[in-house]
């Protein structure tokens, strides 16, 4: 027993991360299902490091110092609990399994609870960064036990990215915590994509500009506050011409989105915790939206903006209120993010540090990005800050950004350009910053129809109109 860490599951996510522990120094047990996997690893990769190659399962675990440290990179699910079952007859209490996986939180707390049982650690860890992260340093965000962290927590943040010299690393709380966080960092990435695809948009239509005038556009943008890895690899796309073809790469893509489903978790789980991610539910519809082709075919023929485009001379005002819109509702998606974080911690019972979040952001992952800086400091500057937009700076530069916003909103829907996400921030910067809101009516219908009862806003109690009966006085319930 010699690997202080071994990674089953050597498809490239497994073979990357198993490349990074080794070029750290770590001795790496490495084992497949299908062991030609783990051949080739050795054959084009051995020299890279220390690496014990393991043709069985048994092999594998006898290769594992104690406690074993052994990570899963299967194809999350069914694959998952059939690796555990395999693999956990073989281990023994203290021993720690970490699922590397994008495995559905619920899962994994479900899978922690059962080892727990038997004293084995299960730490469900977020890895976000795709295959170059995971082979030269991935935002990890890691559950499980304080336990288990303190023996893997220094491995993984090793491994990890680094910023500032800090690690792209760190405990997110217990049982499932890191899997929801790394959900949650995906919802962000939806809405974050989903924003800067209806600024581009909105450039291209509003303002006539060409592709590659938008590369330029998003190049002075990542220059500035909206610095990210997403404005980065988006004036890169926008600047790609087809080799087939010689036009602009965007124009021969097709436009219907995929997803792979983390999205849809974070809505699905928004709804359940009351969490209203509406920034992030509209661009996860926007990408289902766009492919539904039969929809769209019904709807093609219909009539659309009802103003021209802006004139050339107004563009470059069109374009600065566009950065304002990008940014104001970026604010309010990743606020909405943190909400949802801070709403599963008082859930599930998880003590997340939230600024600690954005710093683990700040590298590694798809959403790195400047501004994750600046949540991380607003947060540990008020440790119970509630929203971004309570800590002074950024509330400054949303009300900055508020007319512009509006006047890129308000053209949008003249033009008839599409800009769900757009819309659905700035509404919610109306809703939540409204002295009274239509509830209030809602409350009303919903006693009508339903006798529901309400609240007054004069004096304590639960009410109820009989609005059958005219004349009756309301009944306090
Ligand atoms: P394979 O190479 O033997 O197919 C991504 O699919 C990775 O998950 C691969 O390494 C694959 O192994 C592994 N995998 C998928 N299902 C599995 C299962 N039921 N048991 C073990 N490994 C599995």
């Amino acid at each position: 027993a010699r690997a202080q860490i071994g990674v089953t599951g050597l498809a490239v996510m497994g073979r990357n991360l198993a490349r990074n522990f080794a070029h750290h120094g770590y001795t790496v047990a490495v084992h497949n299902r299908t062991p030609a996997r783990t051949r080739e690893l050795i054959e084009e990769f051995n020299h890279e490091g220390a690496f014990v190659p393991a043709e069985s399962i048994e092999e594998f675990v006898a290769a594992l110092e104690r406690p074993r440290r052994m990570m899963i990179m299967v194809k999350a699910g069914e694959a998952t609990d059939a690796v555990i079952d395999e693999f956990t007859p073989l281990l023994e209490p203290g021993d720690m399994i970490i699922d590397g996986g994008n495995a559905h939180f619920a899962d994994t707390r479900r899978r922690e609870a059962a080892l727990r049982e038997r004293g084995i650690h299960f730490v469900g860890t977020g890895v976000s960064g795709g295959e170059e992260g995971a082979l030269n340093g991935p935002s990890i965000m890691p559950g499980g036990s304080v336990d288990a962290y303190a023996v893997l927590g220094p491995m993984l943040e090793t491994i990890s990215a680094h910023v500032d010299g800090e690690p792209c690393c760190t405990h997110i709380g217990s049982d499932g915590a890191g899997h929801f966080v790394k959900m949650v960092h995906n919802g962000i990435e939806y809405a974050d994509m989903q924003l800067i695809s209806e600024a581009y948009d909105l450039l291209r239509q509003v303002t006539d500009h060409t592709p590659a005038e938008i590369a330029e556009i998003f190049r002075g943008w990542n220059e500035g506050r909206l610095d990210s890895y997403l404005i980065e690899i988006t004036a890169d796309i926008l600047a790609h011409t087809d080799p087939a073809t010689g036009q602009p790469f965007i124009d021969i893509v097709a436009d219907a989105a995929g997803q792979k489903g983390t999205g849809r978790w974070t809505v699905q789980t928004a709804l359940d915790l009351g969490s209203p991610v509406t920034a992030i539910a509209q661009a996860t519809f926007a990408r289902v939206a766009s492919s539904r082709g039969e929809l769209r075919a019904a709807y093609r023929a219909m009539p659309g903006g009802i103003r021209p485009p802006v004139r050339h001379d107004e563009a470059a005002r069109f374009v600065s209120q566009v950065e304002h819109a990008l940014y104001a509702s970026k604010v309010i998606a990743y606020d909405q993010g943190w909400t949802m974080i801070r709403d599963a911690a008082a859930e599930y019972g998880w003590d997340i540090d939230l600024g600690a979040v954005a710093r683990i952001w700040r590298g590694g992952c798809i959403i790195r990005a400047a501004f994750l800086d600046r949540i991380r400091a607003a947060h540990a500057a008020n440790p119970g800050l509630v929203s971004l937009l309570a800590e002074e700076t950024f509330a400054a530069e949303i009300a900055d950004a508020q007319v512009p916003w509006r006047e890129v909103v308000a053209s949008a829907a003249h033009r008839g350009v599409p800009t769900p996400a757009f819309s659905a921030a700035l509404a919610y910067y109306d809703t939540l910053r409204a002295e009274r809101l239509p509830a209030a009516l809602i409350q009303g219908q919903r006693d009508y129809f339903g006798a529901h009862t309400y609240q007054r806003t004069d004096r304590p109690g639960t009410f109820h109109t009989h609005w059958a009966q005219p004349g009756r006085p309301e009944t306090e319930v």
